[in-house]
């Protein structure tokens, strides 16, 4: 399989890749059938991963191996859809293994499976997890003096679990300023809102009184991703946080919960190509 270097040199590279990973999003979510997919959380994090892994990112085919590269933790672990989809754009999955997607057997299952030969680092799918592994890997990297950069994603549902917070308070303590946490705030977690379930209110407020350098932003505006996550290195770690829709590009699934985990039917994926199509 051929190496695929992403050419993304301006912000419309960046919005066709976001596009490209909407389409394999949808096929996916078509492949698993009956064993339905967390289709929305997904596609509410495509515009993050595209700019993480297009413009910011040190990792591809040929680094997987290399202790030097940059280290991503989806520790929103049910949102793996969109981690496969650009895992395959860049090449590292190919297209007959997507098709694998939720099958027996199958190394891409609901929640992703620690695989270090497709750069998945570690197994997540428990919430409140990724984020305390990142924090031992950056802790790793400090020790063996190595200027990586690790990168969490969280969901703001997921920032109801204690653990976060336990998290949270230590990584300003230990200055590991080779930290950033981005958050997916769509506002919605599995059963409703965070609202009605369990409000978590301000979080920029809330990392920011945990000491991080905090930084709010639109989830989908590229531009304002990359400059968040280019913000200078100081002492401490960052939170990214970014307003997203839960479901974003399709009609159907654009904040309507009922798409958090749901079977894609073939009328649903037709119509959705369409309106991806026309955008
Ligand atoms: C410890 C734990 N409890 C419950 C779940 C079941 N679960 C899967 S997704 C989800 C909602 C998470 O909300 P959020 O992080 O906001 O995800 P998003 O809305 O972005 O999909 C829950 C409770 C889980 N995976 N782990």
């Amino acid at each position: 399989m051929e190496v695929c270097k992403l050419e993304i040199d301006n912000l419309d590279d960046l919005r066709k890749l976001s596009k490209k990973m909407r389409k394999k999003i949808l096929e996916m979510a078509l492949y698993a059938g009956a064993s339905s997919s967390h289709f929305g959380g997904a596609l509410s994090s495509v515009d993050i991963l595209a700019t993480l892994f297009g413009k910011i990112m040190n990792f591809n085919k040929v680094n997987l191996k290399n202790p030097e590269r940059d280290r991503f933790i989806l520790s929103k672990g049910h949102g793996c859809l969109v981690y496969y989809s650009i895992l395959n754009i860049l090449n590292i999955i190919d297209d007959d293994e997507l098709k694998t997607f939720e099958k027996d057997d199958s190394k891409l299952l609901g929640h992703p499976v620690k695989s270090q030969n497709i750069g998945i680092d570690f197994s997540t799918g428990s919430l409140g997890m990724g984020f305390s592994l990142a924090i031992g890997v950056a802790i790793a990297l400090k020790k063996k003096k190595l200027n990586n950069k690790v990168f969490v994603l969280l969901g703001d549902g997921e920032c109801n679990e204690g653990s976060i917070w336990e998290a949270a308070l230590c990584a300003p303590n230990l200055k590991l300023n080779n930290l950033t946490v981005i958050i997916d705030n769509n506002k919605f977690q599995q059963t409703g809102s965070n609202k009605e379930i369990m409000n978590i209110h301000d979080l920029e407020k809330k990392w920011s009184s945990f000491n991080w350098i905090t930084k709010k932003v639109d989830g989908h505006n590229h531009k304002e991703i990359f400059e968040a996550l280019n913000l200078p290195d100081e002492q401490l770690p960052k939170a990214i946080i970014c307003s997203t829709i839960k479901g974003k590009g399709f009609s159907f699934s654009e904040n309507n919960n009922d798409w958090h985990h749901k079977i894609m039917t073939k009328d649903n994926y037709e119509l959705a190509l369409k309106e991806l199509e026309n955008d």
